[in-house]
């Protein structure tokens, strides 16, 4: 098989590039190692910059978006009793995020994909990419128990922190960055309305987070140390937690419901640089992690592919490869300034249990600083709801 652009990974990275590409007469083909259905299930992100939902609009995608959205234009942040409330349109020039969750944003791009004849190949394991220093590279793949080779001229590693695409770049080309966080995130979605504003908590019992899919369906999470085993949780335990960190004491304001889905994930802050090596690629989780606190991980994916469909796209038109050269550049401007917001928002947020009372002292203070800024409130509003893109 012969394509433009080999992109290895259906998440929100390889799909929007996919898009973007063909939105551009640029053709591509998708290996995905999973199924359609596991994609399409798998339960992550929820919250879209106004960047990432403009360029679902300019690719006419949001059509279901728009019907089964919810916008929010606040955040809340709690702490020792008191309430921090940003007014996002206020503080951030009329804007908003959107609450789709990820999965959505996957099925929707999938339906277009093949709708508009795009090719997705599913459980299409990758498992060596060879030529990257050549203008020819190729991506071995297993299909069907078959070993199959794609053909293509530029190869785009969309294959999340655990795929092959950035270890498959030579020792000694990559600086890596990375943060492990000494706690984890519990999070649950349950059959239950969620309350009225997206609410953070730093409580002295630890973080807590109140968040939403639907007027039906609340997704909620509790700061939890490193290696929890969520199934040593009941239910009631749960929501007996997070009545106690989001100071809702008489119960009356977080309502309970069937959990139908939780898991345990680690929080990290990772970079890898340069995010490109010959004619590889990388965007997404498979070039940088950022700690959930920030809801940036699948909007940086967004960011990342938004440069290299533009870079593309002038290659194919002029042959230029002037911002293709300068890919990993023009990225990583933006990723480390939204590894330092989310890394900010964690260290505001969270209990640290390496911290001493003086640093306690200190989160508390520049949360209070917060409180009465608004300076302070319009640097969280504007990184929350998204920098603009860096098209130079
Ligand atoms: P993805 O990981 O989404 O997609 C990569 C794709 O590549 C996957 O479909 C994978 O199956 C495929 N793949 C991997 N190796 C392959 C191979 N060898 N061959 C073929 N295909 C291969 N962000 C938030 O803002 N809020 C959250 O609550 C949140 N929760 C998260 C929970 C978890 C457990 C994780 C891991 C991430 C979470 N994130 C969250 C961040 C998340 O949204 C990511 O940033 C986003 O999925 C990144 O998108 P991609 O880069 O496309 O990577
Ligand atoms: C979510 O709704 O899943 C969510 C919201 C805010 C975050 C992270 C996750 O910071």
């Amino acid at each position: 098989m012969r394509t433009q652009v080999g992109i290895i990974g259906a998440g929100p990275a390889g799909l929007f590039l996919a898009h973007l590409l063909h939105r551009a007469g640029i053709e591509s083909v998708i290996l995905e190692g999973r199924s359609r259905s596991y994609v399409e299930e798998r339960v992550r992100a929820g919250v879209l910059e106004s960047g990432t939902v403009d360029v679902m609009h300019e690719l006419g995608l949001d059509k279901r978006l728009l019907k089964e959205s919810m916008e929010d234009h606040a955040l809340d942040i709690r702490f020792s009793g008191k309430l921090i409330h940003l007014d996002f349109p206020k503080l951030a020039d009329g804007r908003h995020v959107t609450i789709y969750a990820q999965q959505e944003v996957v099925k929707d791009l999938i339906a277009a994909r093949l709708a508009q004849g795009g090719q997705i190949v599913f459980e299409a394991e990758a498992h060596a990419i060879e030529g990257i220093s050549g203008k020819s590279p190729s991506i071995r793949y297993r299909l069907n128990g078959k070993d199959e080779t794609l053909e293509c001229d530029f190869v785009a590693g969309c294959d999340g922190f655990h795929g092959i695409s950035r270890p498959a770049i030579p020792e000694g080309i990559l600086t890596l960055y990375d943060r492990i966080y000494s706690f984890a995130w519990f999070g649950i979605l349950s059959h239950s309305p969620p309350i009225k504003e997206m609410t953070y908590a730093n409580n002295e019992r630890g973080f807590a987070l109140c968040s939403r899919r639907t007027p039906k369906i609340s997704r909620h999470y509790l700061q939890v140390p490193i290696d929890e085993d969520p199934d040593n949780w009941s239910d009631a335990q749960f929501w007996d937690e997070l009545h106690k960190r989001m100071d809702d004491n008489n119960k009356a304001e977080i309502i309970e419901g069937e959990i139908f889905q939780k898991n345990v994930a680690p929080l990290r802050s990772f970079v890898a640089a340069p995010m490109q090596h010959g004619r590889l690629f990388l965007a997404g989780d498979a070039a940088h992690i950022v700690p959930p606190t920030g809801a940036k991980g699948l909007n940086l994916a967004v960011a990342d592919v938004r440069v290299l469909a533009r870079a593309l796209s002038e290659f194919y038109r002029t042959g230029a490869t002037a911002r293709l050269d300068r890919y990993s550049e023009i990225c990583l401007r933006r990723v480390w300034k939204t590894v330092r917001f989310s890394n900010y928002m964690t260290y505001l947020l969270h209990r640290f249990p390496e911290h001493t009372p003086f640093e306690r002292q200190i989160q508390l203070a520049e949360l209070d600083y917060i409180s009465n800024s608004e300076a302070g409130g319009k640097t969280i509003a504007e990184n929350y709801v998204g920098l603009p893109f860096e098209d130079d």
